[in-house]
């Protein structure tokens, strides 16, 4: 493992670079997961790096329906159980969840691999050894078992794809999912839509159970009601413009130094050179915003 100094500005991401290549090492994580992990991070990139408050909102109405369910289940793949073993082995303790290991590059290898490591986090039981092609795919998520996955009412599933994601909503359980990327399938599929880190999501999510169990089921099934995915997948594609305009207006000098009343004066004529241009930079942006705003 490459030694990551703390005060590296980029310290979180690089040492989730570290656990993702390590769960490879450890067998577990596959090739395939180096890459997702790398789109993973370039959404995390444009959302600013944080829980935003609509992915709180969500966090909050994941929490509510696992402890509503019946037969609530976590799945886990490669790159959830390299990224954050115990986090999940947590919220299936305090929300009475199962878990089962369900791989798309699977591996009978891999799958037992996943499950010492979840073991060796404090879970008691994981299935996933035993499952049986139930699902309606042509790829190995097909593959679940009849009282985990198959039976479960609400699952849960870090890090989907988005196959079986549509599948799961069509056999009409409730799904939950987390992805950084609110344009992709999965997102756009399932029930609850956690556009966040699983690294963030889950620890938030440990911290708002007790609240949410001590309220009644009535309580939580009007949280439930009342929560509409589409606001959470547009106020996260909102949040990315969002962030792409004000790093653009940085590039571009507007808005910066206010309390100057705006940009910094310079007399350096090869500065000047450079704003001119980014004075025409900026119309022609401005421009383009107008004519979004007409579509
Ligand atoms: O372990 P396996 O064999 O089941 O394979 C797992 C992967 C993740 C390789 C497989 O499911 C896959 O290829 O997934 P995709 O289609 O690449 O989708 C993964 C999604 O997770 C992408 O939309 C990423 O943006 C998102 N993502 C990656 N890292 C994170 C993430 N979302 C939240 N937190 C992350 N840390």
């Amino acid at each position: 493992m490459t030694e990551i100094p703390k005060n590296h500005p980029r310290y979180e991401s690089l040492m989730t670079r570290e656990q993702i290549a390590a769960g490879v090492d450890k067998g577990m994580t596959s090739r395939q997961g180096l890459i997702a992990q790398g789109r993973g991070e370039a959404f995390d990139y444009l959302i600013g790096e944080k829980t935003t408050e609509s992915a709180d909102y969500a966090e909050a109405v994941a929490v509510c329906l696992l402890l509503l369910a019946e037969n609530p289940v976590i799945s886990v793949n490669g790159n959830a159980a390299a990224l954050a073993p115990a986090g999940l082995v947590t919220l299936a303790r305090l929300t009475d969840a199962k878990l089962e290991v369900n791989l798309f590059h699977r591996t009978e290898e891999r799958i037992r691999k996943i499950i010492d490591e979840l073991k060796e986090n404090g879970a008691d039981v994981v299935l996933g050894e035993n499952a049986e092609p139930l699902l309606p795919l042509e790829h190995e998520r097909a593959k679940v078992e009849r009282t985990g996955i198959y039976d479960a009412d609400v699952i849960f599933v870090p890090l989907e794809d988005g196959d079986r994601c549509k599948v799961l909503s069509e056999m009409k359980k409730l799904v939950i999912a987390i992805d950084l990327n609110p344009l992709s399938r999965t997102a756009q599929t399932a029930h609850v839509s956690v556009i966040d880190n699983l690294k963030r999501a889950l620890p938030n999510m440990i911290r708002m159970v007790p609240e949410f169990k001590s309220m009644n089921k009535e309580d939580l099934w009007e949280i439930v009601q009342a929560y509409d995915n589409n606001i959470v997948l547009m106020d996260a594609i909102e949040t990315i413009k969002e962030n792409l305009t004000a790093r653009q207006n940085e590039i571009l000098g507007i808005g910066r130094n206010e309390k100057d009343g705006g940009r910094k004066k310079t007399n350096d004529p090869r500065q000047k050179e450079r704003m001119k241009r980014n004075e025409e930079t900026a119309r022609k942006v401005m421009m383009r915003g107008g004519d979004l705003m007409m579509e």
